[in-house]
């Protein structure tokens, strides 16, 4: 492994960049995986952890927050930045990564999905980058990493990192989730990172939750590939090592495209309003987070009405470019129709909520 020409190659693959990893059910809670916000959809990730001195320290807490906010566009490409206020670069100054993900393999329906994710560390002055796959069957994603970084924590030489993980959904609601990551050629300083958390489905909303413990301190792509250490008041000056930092992350979808049509260029179908009674061909109930029907099939220039019989929200977003465009957030008890006139095979998923699938077949 060369890091520094990793480093580079990743670099090289900026123009079209993007993020992912926003479901929390989906990944892990120190690696993004390889999911992309959708398009018009700005993503905002709260992620907060804290540490519990010990008792000849009075029990002090110090806190480490890792905001994410990330925006869909176009082509599974998103861009986002991260920003933390407990760098491990000398300065100890705030962290911002500014970063762009682009999903470059993997449908909704495919098992096995690839992103790569150039980032720079402003703090670091460092190119990073990432290459995420996630490998998903049933109830199992399992995910894997290769980082490089050209100058992480500020500091030469280049290096590379790997890092794995696995989510098991118990059920529609809940996860269970891990992983690990560590340098290539980590100096005495730079332990193996670890983190291990619940991860849940919020019921009546689009957010998903994280509670979790872990030894990172900062959810960049090069705070997340060591054990953390910061600065201890408590002790003087001294780094102190993050054995076990507790903390929670919270999801916030903010979906433009119910404002902005224009996101969305149209093709051969057209929606119609919400809530329109009769005329639908095919009706499919959103319930128990599944498309009941999760592939129907209609003529061209028939309406398919969903309906939502969930107590939270779900969309229908269209996976293609050229396909109708996506309904907005349908509310518990709500419906939406869509038009599709012309014939083809349109896959679909919920934005608040990728496992959910479904194709509609139009012939
Ligand atoms: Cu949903």
């Amino acid at each position: 492994m060369r890091p520094r020409a990793l480093g580079l190659l990743l670099g090289l693959v900026a123009v079209p960049l993007a993020l992912g990893g926003q479901l929390r059910l989906d990944r892990t809670p120190n690696l993004s995986g390889t999911w992309v916000v959708d398009p018009g959809v700005l993503q905002f990730n709260f992620l907060h952890r804290f540490y519990v001195f010990p008792a000849a320290q009075q029990h002090a807490v110090a806190n480490f927050p890792t905001f994410t906010f990330a925006l869909g566009l176009p082509a599974r490409v998103n861009l986002g930045t991260r920003y933390s206020t407990h760098s491990e670069t000398p300065d100890h100054g705030n962290e911002i990564e500014l970063y762009g993900r682009w999903r470059v393999l993997g449908g909704p329906t495919a098992p096995v999905a690839v992103s790569v994710t150039p980032a720079w560390n402003a703090i670091a002055r460092s190119a990073d980058g990432e290459l995420s796959l996630d490998w998903t069957h049933a109830r199992y994603t399992l995910s894997g990493a290769v980082r490089g970084m050209t100058k992480p924590f500020g500091a030469k030489p280049a290096k590379a990192a790997l890092a794995g993980g696995a989510v098991i959904r118990l059920n529609n609601y809940v996860a269970v989730a891990g992983d690990v990551a560590s340098f290539l050629s980590p100096d005495s300083t730079q332990k193996a990172a670890w983190s291990a958390g619940i991860q849940v489905v919020i019921p009546g909303s689009p957010h998903t939750f994280s509670l979790h413990a872990s030894n990172v301190t900062v959810n960049t792509i090069e705070g997340s590939s060591k054990r953390g250490s910061f600065s201890s008041k408590q002790g003087g000056v001294r780094r102190v090592a993050a054995n076990v930092l507790y903390g929670f992350e919270f999801t916030i979808p903010f979906h433009f495209k119910r404002f902005a049509p224009w996101f969305h260029s149209g093709g051969g179908a057209k929606a119609v309003a919400a809530g329109e009674p009769g005329a639908a061909a095919a009706t499919v109930r959103m319930a128990q987070l599944k498309f009941q029907a999760d592939s129907i099939a209609i003529g061209a220039g028939q309406i398919v009405r969903w309906v939502n019989a969930d107590p939270l929200e779900h969309t229908v977003t269209f996976d293609a470019p050229d396909a109708p465009p996506g309904s907005p957030l349908i509310p518990m008890g709500g419906s939406y129709g869509v038009r599709f006139d012309k014939p083809g095979a349109y896959t679909y998923h919920c934005t608040p909520h990728p496992f959910m699938k479904g194709v509609v077949v139009v012939k």
